[in-house]
């Protein structure tokens, strides 16, 4: 009886599900392919390409537009059960509208859900992974409350157009980052450098814009094609320092739950402590106003409870103590507006620039949201390890997958936390963003140099499809 206890606490349950993760703009290139208009990306690299570590772009990345076939085939012969990718806006809205609807880009995305389906993988396609339609940036992008209706509209057009066979929805990935780096600290796109004011509007309508999208799915959507929508974010475990700054720890952890508590809390809105300390800082600072728009009612009530499940991208854990100047400075508000310092044990490894890793972190992020909000459903949407080495027997990354599947299966077994999904980032190896394609995360190795861009399995590849198919760690 105790064997067989064991064997059945050491296999992930029947119905989990194992995929791998990209992104549109990460590897499609095909930048300017038909009608497709420029994305944010496309103009904040080519006018600064000196932003990027290596100065390259995502023109070309891996050619997805065109090698589409051939991720299938790798994604089949990992025996992947989804396959996450993302749609272009501009590449299936040309002018950011729904006004005109691109043959090509529809083609395209059709091409990728069927292919998958045909070998039985399923797609989970994110709506929004940061390749905002350049012209919709120039009427201030997420930072007008209008983006809530052209989010919208853009959301109509994909569920008309894939909603039959695309039946889990990820609308938004990781507002965390592309309001804070993008609309804040300058750091990304769309080198919006407004100090803490910037992020807050887009993340007022971003929450906004993926609230609508549900509500329409809801309504138009959900009867005849009984699928899920969520958002996604990434949460970075905080642990104290010592033992005396619990109380920092919990506030850093709190501030993470800027998107996650509106959706899936009780009462709705802004986590209440953040919401006080954003306003009582402003105050200090002689607004007149919080800097952190505050909800109606009515948008208390849109947002709350619109998310099927709770979409998890978990790297990383800090330790936190008070802010002084001495501390390792981690990009982000978090450390201007609670006045906290970042920083990690030198025994979490392995470790590549800021990723460093521990595997306890994706367990106790999860527990502390199941024991916050209830049996939410949780899909681990990105977990991965990116390094500058291209080798093809990547231990690191192997040891990185493996701790942290360890990690995501005693929440399962111990914790009872609904965690229904594990997504590796990445597929392949792709555009970092601003680390360009010096960072890699592929559990497939693509060679930049060819131009075929061949995609060689690494020993990570061979190592998760062995987990998929004998499902334990
Ligand atoms: C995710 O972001 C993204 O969803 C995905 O597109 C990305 O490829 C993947 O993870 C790996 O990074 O200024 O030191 O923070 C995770 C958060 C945001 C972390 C950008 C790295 C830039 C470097 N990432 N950030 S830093």
């Amino acid at each position: 009886v105790l064997v067989t206890w064991c064997e059945a606490a050491s296999k992930f349950p029947a119905g989990f599900q194992f995929g791998s993760a990209t992104s549109a703009y990460q590897v499609e290139g095909a930048w300017n392919a038909s009608d497709k208009s420029p994305s944010i990306w496309d103009v904040f690299v080519h006018d600064h390409p000196s932003a990027i570590a290596d100065h390259s772009n995502g023109d070309v990345a891996c050619d997805s537009y065109h090698l589409w076939k051939e991720d299938i085939a790798l994604a089949r012969s990992l025996g992947l059960n989804f396959y996450r990718f993302s749609i272009s806006w501009p590449r299936l809205l040309p002018e950011g509208f729904s006004n005109k609807v691109s043959k090509d880009g529809t083609t395209y995305y059709n091409n990728l859900i069927n292919g998958l389906l045909s070998v039985g993988i399923e797609p989970v396609v994110t709506l929004y992974h940061w390749d905002l339609p350049q012209n919709l940036q120039d009427l201030g992008g997420w930072t007008n409350n209008e983006i809530v209706n052209w989010f919208e509209e853009y959301a109509r057009v994909a569920f008309t157009l894939f909603g039959d066979r695309v039946k889990t929805w990820v609308t938004i990935n990781e507002p965390s980052n592309f309001c804070g780096m993008g609309y804040d600290s300058g750091l990304l796109v769309s080198r919006v450098d407004v100090p803490r004011i910037g992020r807050y509007l887009c993340a007022k309508n971003a929450l906004l814009s993926h609230a609508k999208a549900y509500r329409l799915y809801d309504k138009e959507f959900r009867d005849k094609y009984k699928g899920q929508v969520g958002l996604t974010n990434q949460y970075v475990w905080y642990e104290p320092k010592t033992p005396g700054q619990e109380q920092n720890a919990q506030l850093a952890r709190e501030f993470g739950q800027l998107y996650t508590f509106p959706i899936f809390s009780d009462i709705g809105g802004w986590p209440p402590n953040i919401e006080s300390i954003i306003a009582k800082n402003s105050r200090a600072a002689n607004f007149s106003r919080s800097r952190l728009p505050a909800f109606t009612e009515e948008e208390i009530n849109l947002v709350k409870g619109s998310a099927d499940f709770c979409g998890v991208n978990y790297y990383s854990s800090r330790l936190v103590e008070e802010a002084n100047e001495h501390i390792l400075f981690q990009p982000g508000e978090e450390n201007k507006e609670l006045g906290l310092g970042y920083s990690y044990d030198s025994t979490w490894l392995p470790r590549y620039d800021w990723l460093v890793s521990y595997p306890p972190g994706i367990r106790r992020v999860m527990k502390s949201m199941t024991d916050r909000y209830g049996n939410i459903e949780i899909k681990i949407l990105e977990n991965g390890f990116g390094t500058s080495d291209p080798a093809l027997n990547d231990t690191m990354r192997v040891q990185y997958i493996r701790d942290h599947l360890e990690q995501v299966l005693l929440s399962i077994t111990e914790d009872g936390v609904n965690v229904t999904a594990y997504t590796v980032w990445s597929l392949i190896d792709n555009f970092e963003w601003i680390s360009g394609y010096e960072s890699r995360f592929g559990i497939v190795h693509v060679d930049y140099n060819d131009p075929k861009l061949k995609r060689t399995p690494r020993a990570s590849a061979y190592y998760y499809a062995d987990v998929i198919k004998k499902r334990e760690v």
